[in-house]
């Protein structure tokens, strides 16, 4: 067994060990009641999973097994000369739950290194597209022709005992993060450029590989890659994309098939494709005002025109974050430190200022400040990304790190199949006439 598999199953067991001990005697312990407006409007607040790499706080924002973002970028190991987090170290402190050393860094990347290799045939299925169609379709096909590959699919059908999900599970799991950015940059080198395909680069960290593979040599992309890659990886466990894996992955579907139902649900516009929404929605902005640096005041404007004819503003909101999401401020102080005078990412701070108090004053939406992708497409486009269509794939390749963790401590603590209650409208009326003896009390 490797040395994170072993870390990672010794501290899986203790849990385990320990969940049975905390059910024994408190299994029965009410944790709050769920209201009927709760059941009707997306489950909000309502506490309904367990999930041990991440938890985010609604005005504090997400921590990573107890690490805030900035606290991460001080702690976690980094590239030779780089000062962002190397991703590999985050993966470690959500499976095994403690700060990584160097060496252990070093060992995550070697592993992904040598795990990296995608069958040709991921590659022709891919090809079998359109070039049109969009890069997150692209991805998901390709995740979904590389499921040949599980050794849980394989391992199960040939009689593997449950005791060794997780076993399968870890190693499918390591083998999809190392293949994924293959995949990813192989969709971006076919879309955006001429399929003049850049071969990996061994000698590489897992995301300064990744930015190499889709032709961005510069130190700065990789740096940004690295911070982006730590960042986008997790925010705890109902999210859409987290939730959806976590879902599919209690039917005992393998992790190639769990990791791509949770990123159809990153593709949609009210999570992970708002990083495209938001930069395609500051172009129109741009491009109706004529200037590249729209004031506050017709910034102000523009967003109460979009409002007005019934769309969200991009990158503003949230579900669960009552404040500016940490992820913003991380990535500003990037913008900061090496790009500040970039008039989009002076837009994206404009935009900061003008946008809140607009939503505020709507008085429905209970979170007016800006989330993760409020920021994030600004940064890109600096280094010559433009290609916004692309960018909800560099989300997805970063959550992987995040739900595939998740998965292997569900398979190592023995969660079961998921499955909630659900109830139609009609029997909500007879219960609350106190007519359905059935449902209720
Ligand atoms: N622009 C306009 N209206 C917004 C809004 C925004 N940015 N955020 C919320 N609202 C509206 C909601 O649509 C809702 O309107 P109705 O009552 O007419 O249906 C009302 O305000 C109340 O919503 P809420 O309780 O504040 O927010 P929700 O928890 O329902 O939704 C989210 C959260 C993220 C879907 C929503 O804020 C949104 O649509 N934001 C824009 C899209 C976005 O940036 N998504 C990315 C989130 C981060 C990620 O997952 O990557």
């Amino acid at each position: 067994m490797g040395i994170i598999k072993e870390r990672f199953k010794g501290k899986a067991d203790e849990v385990a060990a320990d969940i049975k001990d905390v059910l024994k005697d408190h299994g029965t312990k009410k944790i709050g009641e769920v209201q009927l407006a709760q059941i009707y409007q997306g489950m909000r607040g309502m506490t309904g999973l367990v999930t041990e790499t991440s938890l985010l706080d609604a005005q504090e924002g997400i921590r990573f097994r107890g690490y805030s973002i900035p606290e991460l970028q001080e702690r976690l190991p980094k590239a030779d000369g780089g000062s962002e987090p190397l991703p590999e170290g985050l993966f470690y402190l959500m499976l095994v739950g403690e700060l990584p050393t160097d060496e252990d860094v070093q060992h995550v990347t070697s592993v992904w290194q040598r795990r990296s290799h995608v069958p040709n045939h991921v590659f022709a299925t891919i090809e079998a597209l359109p070039v049109s169609a969009h890069p997150m379709t692209q991805f998901v096909v390709g995740v979904m022709a590389l499921q040949t590959e599980s050794q849980f699919a394989k391992r199960y059908a040939a009689g593997m005992n449950k005791k060794d999900y997780w076993d399968a599970v870890f190693d499918d799991a390591m083998d999809l993060i190392a293949r994924l950015p293959r995949i990813a940059a192989y969709i971006y080198r076919r879309k955006y450029k001429n399929g003049e395909h850049i071969q990996p680069n061994g000698l590489l960290d897992w995301a300064g590989n990744f930015a190499h593979m889709l032709g961005y040599g510069d130190n700065g992309f990789k740096e940004l890659m690295r911070l982006y890659m730590t960042i986008h990886a997790d925010h705890e466990g109902g999210n859409v994309s987290a939730h959806t894996t976590h879902l599919v992955g209690s039917a005992l579907s393998d992790p190639y098939l769990s990791y791509a139902a949770g990123m159809n649900g990153l593709a949609g516009p009210l999570h992970g494709l708002a990083n495209q929404e938001v930069i395609k929605w500051i172009f129109e902005m741009r491009e109706e005002l004529k200037t590249e640096l729209p004031s506050k005041e017709q910034i102000t404007e523009y967003v109460q025109k979009t409002l007005n004819s019934g769309k969200v503003v991009p990158g503003y909101g949230h579900a669960v974050l009552r404040k500016t999401d940490p992820r913003f401020t991380a990535q500003m102080e990037f913008g900061k430190k090496h790009m500040p005078n970039d008039p989009l990412v002076q837009t994206v701070w404009n935009i900061y200022d003008a946008v809140p108090p607009v939503l505020q004053s709507l008085g429905k939406i209970k979170n007016p400040w800006p989330n993760v992708d409020a920021h994030s497409g600004a940064l890109l486009v600096h280094y010559g990304m433009v290609e916004y269509e692309f960018y909800t794939v560099l989300f997805a390749v970063s959550r992987a790190l995040g739900v595939l963790a998740s998965l292997s401590w569900d398979r190592a603590l023995g969660f079961p199949l998921e499955r909630p209650k659900s109830v139609t409208h009609d029997a909500v009326k007879k219960w609350l006439k106190g007519e359905d003896e059935i449902w209720g009390e």
